[in-house]
């Protein structure tokens, strides 16, 4: 399948896609939703993709939704069309996991949907920013609310309010990424991890994306419930019998997938 703003391909057991809008600095338009929606969920749908990793260019992950195609909206546009609430029903909403390869700008849009991964590695020209204030705006697409849970309220507030950009080194010590790389070498890094993860048992890996992401949406009592019983279900599963034995048997594991 091609797609007009995106290339994919399929590496191993990892969907490598590559936001491609260079003229725009990969600014996320309606396409470009519409692409990642079907791209993301056709890796959800494929048995044999376990791991995806979504990247931009040298000098944009993405500068931020496409500022072009907004200019000319008027409100009850944006409200009639629900305008690009496809990042939350759709993007954020993929089961399996996904990581997110971040060089250059990761600005507005782009930082959101950074965050919407599983993780962020950053290549170390990574600089990510909320900056919709200085065009009379404020976050959309989970900004305010995903900023704030990875960085805390005191730099989420500062970014958002004066616009400012975040280097790698400075989210990496925040908490905003999962570590820096050089930028030669994002692409390969990112690739290794995925593939890493593409080795584990499948639904082990997204039963541990689950339960990781309902630490943000529970209380503590809630969620260590619901990891306790997550807990017990994949015990019923062929990969913990086959997980167990291999660890017993001093072999490597191979798994089914159930
Ligand atoms: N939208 C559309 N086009 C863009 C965007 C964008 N966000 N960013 C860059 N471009 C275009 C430029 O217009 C330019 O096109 P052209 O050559 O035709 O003039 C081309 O990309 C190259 O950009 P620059 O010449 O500006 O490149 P520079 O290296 O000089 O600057 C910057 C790079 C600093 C990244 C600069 O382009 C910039 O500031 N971009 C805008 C960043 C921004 O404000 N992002 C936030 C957008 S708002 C947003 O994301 C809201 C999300 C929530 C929406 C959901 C609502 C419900």
């Amino acid at each position: 399948m091609s797609y007009e703003t995106l290339l994919v391909e399929q590496r191993g057991a990892v969907t490598l896609i590559t936001i491609n809008r260079p003229q725009a600095l990969n600014a996320l338009n309606a396409q470009v939703l519409a692409d990642m929606s079907a791209a993301l969920a056709a890796y959800d749908a494929d048995p044999t993709q376990h791991c995806a990793v979504v990247t931009g260019s040298e000098k944009a992950f993405a500068a931020g939704a496409d500022i072009k195609q907004m200019a000319d909206k008027e409100a009850a546009d944006f409200f009639l069309e629900d305008f690009f609430s496809g990042w939350t029903s759709h993007v954020a909403a993929t089961r399996k996991p996904w990581i997110a390869a971040v060089a250059g700008f990761a600005l507005g849009g782009g930082c959101e949907l950074a965050m919407m991964a599983d993780f962020i590695i950053a290549a170390d020209t990574a600089k990510f920013g909320q900056p919709e204030i200085k065009l009379g705006v404020a976050p959309g697409m989970g900004g305010s609310q995903r900023l704030t849970r990875a960085v805390g309220k005191a730099k989420a507030m500062e970014m958002c309010l004066t616009g400012r950009m975040m280097d790698a080194t400075e989210a990496e010590s925040a908490g905003l990424v999962a570590r820096i790389v050089p930028a030669s070498d994002l692409l390969d890094e990112a690739l290794k991890t995925a593939a890493t993860i593409a080795a584990m048992p499948p639904m082990a890996a997204m039963i541990n994306k689950e339960m990781v992401n309902l630490a943000f949406e529970s209380t503590l009592t809630q969620g260590l419930v619901a990891e306790r019983r997550m807990f017990q279900i994949l015990t019923a599963t062929e990969d913990k019998k086959e997980g167990m034995a291999a660890f017993v048997e001093k072999r490597a594991g191979v798994w089914k997938g159930r």
